[in-house]
């Protein structure tokens, strides 16, 4: 079970942020909208939203995921691998600090985003991509194995971050979508099949008795419902146009 939740309202400079698509630029009213609905959604899954106020000169910073990854046990800030983002640790350091007391950091020339960790039970997966490097990534192996967590690093094809294509559900499911379908480090596992059409579903979260999901993907909705769960949708269009997605706006722990 997942008792809080850290979030960070998007800044005016967030339709100013990093992106790779050409879906347009954000509309910052509709952000802002759709980020208060995301808020209202993770209370209603029985979490304490703590929301950060938004800081201006990191237009990505409300993309929280990739700041830091939370265990249960301890904190390890991350260490962004984009050079506009990797200022943004130092706030979420001083918040991270008063809910943890065991804290690590991924140093240079280790570069680690949040968005490639992916949990699942007591098995971390960590991608290799444009933003974590090898050296980011055996950082927090060591840091996650001396904790005896077990860890498996997946070099990324073409994902952006690891979690694009995968997230896990419990009860041994997990939603995936692209290069991870035929991954032999996720055939282990229970798999809700994404279509291509619908890829930027595969990134939801399972947040306690929910799994929220971005609106309009309705194959991949049908499916999770058919697996049992109950179903949060939310508009994420202005996210999607900044290449974020549910997990990406959001800490949780
Ligand atoms: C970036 O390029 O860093 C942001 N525009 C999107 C970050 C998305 N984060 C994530 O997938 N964890």
């Amino acid at each position: 079970m997942f008792k809080n939740a850290i979030v960070k309202k998007p800044g005016k400079s967030y339709v100013q942020g990093l992106t790779t698509s050409n879906l347009g630029k954000p509309d910052y009213t509709i952000a802002l909208k759709q980020h208060e609905n995301y808020i209202q959604a993770l209370a209603r899954c029985g979490v304490d939203v703590i929301t950060i106020p938004e800081s201006e000169e990191f237009p990505d910073s409300t993309f929280v995921e990739d700041t830091a990854v939370l265990t249960p046990r301890f904190a390890v800030i991350s260490n962004p691998g984009a050079g506009s983002r990797n200022g943004e640790i130092t706030a979420m350091d001083s918040y991270i600090k008063g809910y943890y007391e065991d804290i690590y950091y991924i140093k240079a020339p280790g570069t680690l985003d949040g968005g490639d960790v992916l949990q699942i039970e007591n098995h971390f997966y960590i991608g290799i991509s444009e933003r974590t490097n090898e050296n980011g990534a055996n950082q927090l192996k060591d840091i996650l194995e001396v904790a005896d967590y077990k860890v498996t690093i997946i070099p990324l094809k073409q994902f952006f971050h690891l979690k694009t294509g995968i997230a896990y559900l419990g009860n041994n499911q997990i939603v995936v979508a692209g290069e991870f379908i035929d991954h032999p480090d996720f055939k282990q596992y229970e798999q809700i099949i994404v279509p291509p059409e619908e890829e930027y579903c595969a990134n939801c979260i399972r947040v306690n008795d929910y799994v929220i999901i971005p609106k309009g993907f309705e194959k991949t909705r049908e499916n999770i419902q058919n697996a049992g769960y109950e179903i949060i949708e939310l508009e994420m269009t202005e996210f999607q146009k900044q290449d974020g997605g549910l997990s990406c706006l959001s800490l949780r722990f």
